[in-house]
């Protein structure tokens, strides 16, 4: 057992050496200079760090060099510098660098063709080798696969890389719109229109489809054309057209002349010839009033069919009748009584009313009479007043003067208060009778104030006298009285 972890661990420890030993041999084999470093220079990032000594890109001159040694490669100009390191100095051709000129300048280094060319560095140059669809030093220009007439039929050319795009108009297709687009597949032309395809384009053939322009859409005014013959009227419609024949022709157009355009009914009594049958020639005759049969050549006898009216008497006519009417009534029948109210003869206010070929006036309570209310009534010339003094008549009236004790319109009326007074005539005197009396004892007094003023005229000299005062006081008034006061004239 003890042997057995001496031999794992004596081959760990050898495993272990060995790989130590390794590491400096990686260090001195370093990746990436090439050619390898000399003179005990070190590789960094693909560098020889060369130190003071020497110069090379792989350190391999001494700095120490003159231009005896002729260090400088590929042509370089030397230049000896005494007193410096290194001791000599490169001027480089065209197209190589370093101390040395011993490297070729890479031309491609930064990278200076585009769009995926390939570069190739060369005679102090870089050369591209550009992929389709560019050109151009560094590949940079795209070439422009659109010239003049590579779409065709009026398609747009759009530019790709190393490539073309046609976008063609409706009527082509194809990568060049080459190939004409059969329109016809996709039935543009309607209402039964014909489709004829052509390159680039195509027709609708709308012949007899009533309708008309591109796409057989538009009514076809079939009138303009003037297709009804023989006078026949046209009418428009949509898609369509009739014709409306003038009398005895027929047919679409109208271009077939039927019986009746021979006129076979009797024209003046004949209001429409009907062609019934264009292939056997029946035709019926319409009749205007008053005519029958089958060419409206009989005369109808009206007056068998008791037409007129209110006894009036009936004349036959050719295709007519006429009823001569009785007074009081009109229409061609005499079926209207002639209401002669409309003519308003009745005067004063008087009420009409409707008799056969007469009227009559109600002139009750208008003070006229006679027929038309037009003669006034006399009224005093009959007992229209009774209990009267006087009878006065005037145009539709009259007025009575009554006797005392009557009244009313006619005094027909007692007045019963004028009546009473008339039965007590006495009583009135025994009212009059007083007043008599205290006027005349007024009268007495008068005399008897009169006599004693005249006899005691000295004791009342020079004092209040009544009764002269009441003169001149009567005296004054009695003037205001004759003489209105001079206000009331101004007013
Ligand atoms: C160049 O170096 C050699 C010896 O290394 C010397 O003999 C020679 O004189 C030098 N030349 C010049 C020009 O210095
Ligand atoms: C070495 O030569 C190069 C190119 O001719 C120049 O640019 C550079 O200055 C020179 N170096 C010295 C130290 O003369
Ligand atoms: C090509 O590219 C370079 C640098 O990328 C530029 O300087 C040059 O003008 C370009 N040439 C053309 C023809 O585009
Ligand atoms: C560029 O080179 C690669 C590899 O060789 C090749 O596959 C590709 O086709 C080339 N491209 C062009 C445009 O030549
Ligand atoms: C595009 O144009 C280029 C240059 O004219 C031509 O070589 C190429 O074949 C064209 N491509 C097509 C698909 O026509
Ligand atoms: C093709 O042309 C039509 C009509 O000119 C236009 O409307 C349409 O956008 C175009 N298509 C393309 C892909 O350019
Ligand atoms: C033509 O007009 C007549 C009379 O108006 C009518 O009877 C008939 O149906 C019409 N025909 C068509 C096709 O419209
Ligand atoms: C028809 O009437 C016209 C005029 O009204 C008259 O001249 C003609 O003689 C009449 N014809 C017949 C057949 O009665
Ligand atoms: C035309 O007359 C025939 C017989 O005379 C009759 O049978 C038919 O109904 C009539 N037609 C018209 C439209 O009057
Ligand atoms: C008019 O008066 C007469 C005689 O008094 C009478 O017979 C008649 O009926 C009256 N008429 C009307 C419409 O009152
Ligand atoms: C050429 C040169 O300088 N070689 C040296 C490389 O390094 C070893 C040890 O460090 C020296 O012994 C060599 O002389
Ligand atoms: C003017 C007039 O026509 N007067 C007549 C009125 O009527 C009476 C009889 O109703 C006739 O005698 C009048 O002549």
């Amino acid at each position: 057992m003890m042997t057995t972890v001496q031999v794992i661990l004596g081959l760990s420890v050898l495993y272990l050496s060995l790989l130590l030993l390794s590491i400096p041999s990686c260090e001195t084999e370093e990746a990436g200079c090439d050619p390898s470093c000399q003179n005990n220079a070190s590789c960094q990032q693909n560098k020889c760090q060369c130190g003071t000594s020497f110069v090379g890109q792989s350190c391999e001159v001494n700095a120490a060099s003159n231009c005896t040694d002729t260090p400088c490669k590929s042509g370089g100009q030397c230049l000896d510098l005494t007193g410096s390191t290194p001791s000599f100095n490169c001027t480089c051709p065209s197209g190589y660098s370093g101390y040395l000129c011993e490297k070729p300048i890479d031309y491609c280094q930064d990278l200076p063709c585009v769009n995926g060319g390939n570069c190739t560095s060369i005679n102090n140059d870089y050369q591209c080798v550009c992929p389709p669809g560019y050109s151009g030093k560094n590949c940079s220009v795209d070439t422009d696969n659109c010239s003049a007439g590579t779409c065709q039929n009026g398609g747009t050319c759009i530019d790709m890389v190393d490539d073309y795009i046609c976008n063609c108009t409706d009527s082509w297709q194809g990568k060049r719109c080459q190939v004409d687009v059969d329109e016809c597949e996709t039935q543009p032309c309607q209402k039964g229109g014909k489709c004829q395809n052509s390159p680039g384009s195509f027709k609708c053939d709308c012949y007899e489809t009533g309708y008309k322009d591109k796409y057989c859409n538009e009514d076809l005014n079939e009138c303009e054309f003037s297709p009804c013959q023989n006078g026949g009227q046209c009418t428009n419609s949509d898609g369509d057209y009739n014709c409306s024949c003038t009398l005895g022709y027929e047919g679409q157009l109208c271009e077939s002349k039927g019986k009746c355009a021979d006129n076979p009914c009797h024209q003046n009594n004949t209001a429409y010839c009907y062609q019934e049958d264009k292939v056997n020639g029946f035709y019926n005759c319409t009749c205007k009033r008053g005519w029958e049969g089958t060419h409206c050549g009989i005369n109808i006898n009206e007056c068998n069919l008791n037409i007129c009216q209110h006894g009036s008497t009936c004349t036959d006519l050719d295709g007519d009748y006429y009823c001569n009417c009785i007074p009081g009534y009109s229409d061609k029948n005499c079926s209207t009584d002639i209401n002669e109210c409309l003519t308003q003869p009745c005067k004063n206010g008087g009420n009409c009313s409707d008799q056969v070929n007469d009227f009559s006036c109600d002139c009750n309570n208008t003070g006229y009479i006679n027929k038309t209310c037009e003669e006034d009534i006399d009224e005093c010339a009959s007992d229209t007043c009774v209990n009267f003094v006087q009878c006065d008549n005037s145009p539709g009236d009259f007025s009575c003067t009554c006797i005392p004790g009557y009244e009313g319109k006619r005094c027909s009326v007692k007045d019963p208060y004028y009546q009473r007074i008339d039965n007590e005539n006495d009583i009135m005197w025994y009212i009059i009778g007083p007043v008599v009396a205290v006027i005349l004892i007024a009268i007495v007094v008068v005399i008897v104030v009169f006599v004693l003023c005249a006899r005691s005229k000295r004791a009342t000299r020079g004092t209040y006298s009544p009764s002269r005062q009441e003169v001149t006081g009567s005296r004054v008034e009695l003037g205001q009285v004759l003489k209105p006061p001079p206000e009331e004239r101004l007013i």
